[in-house]
């Protein structure tokens, strides 16, 4: 079932509103601030929308999150069901420390169609689209996952570009890409929008392969399943972070998780960027102003679109401080 298409326009608000808060902590070292900056606009905006939303992916457990915690509801009620993955600021660091590519971003899917994934980290590989299903195995290791992925794209391993996360527990598989002359373009943080590299016609990477969020992964998964990209992805758990996955569901600690694991049907995703980035442009501050550009994919309407949209700074602060909303 197509999620109608009037839905788009509202969760891009919600990314909006909350990529402008964070936004008013760009530079100011608090990557504390900066996210709940953007948590508050983005619930509000979210209680707004006609619909009976449950959080899957967000700001963490029952328990250990006040809002946008996995399980809570969200929206009016009244409305279709949707899954909802959530990370209102992608980026924390990158917004405190005010460095490119911080974000706020959202997918949305039918009920039951979204992966409910801990906030642990997951190993990850990425592809793109036109490439033979389910290629690469995480099992297979650095080497033959290269040769595998050379041999669909027609390329000599020296040609591919691979995107890593920038961290001590990826020495062995910066070691095997360089050992196979595969050129490595690293990201310090941030590995959604590393993730996403790997798309387009021109795209500036031919996979990606490290361990990172397992939030993330199921946010790129949504929308990499709107380009027929592809991703596998295994949840890295400890003992406490097995007690925590059992609670939503998983049984199988090991279980690889390929795209169609993740994300099933319809998808809507928004990205708003805060600081300037590969998605997105950041939030521009016009005097009185707001400017706030959005990545937008709506997947069964094949919408592909960046929105730009403009908000009055005093229209804003009057509609939160007289009505909460
Ligand atoms: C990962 C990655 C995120 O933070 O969660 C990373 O998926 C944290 O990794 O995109 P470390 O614990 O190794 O620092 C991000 O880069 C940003 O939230």
């Amino acid at each position: 079932m197509s999620i109608e298409a009037k839905f788009l326009n509202l969760f891009i608000k919600a990314t909006e509103k909350a990529a402008i808060g964070a936004s008013k902590f760009i530079g100011k070292k608090d990557k504390i601030a900066a996210d709940k900056g953007a948590v508050d606009p983005m619930r509000r905006e979210l209680n707004k929308i006609n619909m009976i939303g449950t959080i899957v992916i967000g700001e963490g457990e029952m328990d250990e999150a006040p809002m946008l915690y996995i399980g809570e509801k969200l929206g009016t009620l009244n409305g279709p069901q949707f899954d909802i993955a959530v990370d209102p600021l992608e980026g924390t660091k990158f917004t405190a420390n005010n460095q490119p590519n911080a974000f706020s971003v959202l997918a949305v899917a039918n009920k039951g169609e979204l992966l409910s994934a801990p906030d642990t980290y997951m190993e990850k590989i990425a592809i793109g689209a036109n490439l033979p299903k389910e290629l690469l195995d995480i099992d297979n290791g650095v080497e033959k996952n290269i040769k595998l992925l050379a041999e669909a794209k027609k390329k000599k391993i020296t040609e591919l570009k691979a995107c890593v996360l920038k961290r001590p527990r990826h020495d062995s598989i910066v070691n095997d890409l360089t050992k196979l002359g595969v050129k490595i373009n690293f990201i310090s943080d941030g590995d959604i929008a590393g993730v996403l590299s790997v798309i387009g016609e021109n795209p500036r990477n031919d996979i990606y392969y490290s361990t990172g969020g397992g939030p993330e992964g199921v946010l790129s998964a949504a929308a990499l399943s709107c380009f027929g990209g592809q991703i596998q992805g295994r949840l890295v758990l400890n003992d406490e972070e097995k007690i925590r996955a059992r609670k939503l569901g998983i049984k199988n600690f090991k279980k690889k998780y390929n795209i169609e694991d993740m994300v099933k049907g319809d998808i809507i995703f928004c990205a708003t960027g805060v600081t300037n980035g590969d998605l997105t442009e950041g939030v521009k501050d016009l005097g009185n102003e707001f400017e706030v550009t959005t990545f937008a994919l709506h997947k069964d309407k094949k919408i592909n679109k960046i929105v730009k949209n403009i908000y009055n700074k005093w229209v804003l602060f009057l509609l939160v401080e007289k009505t909460g909303f």
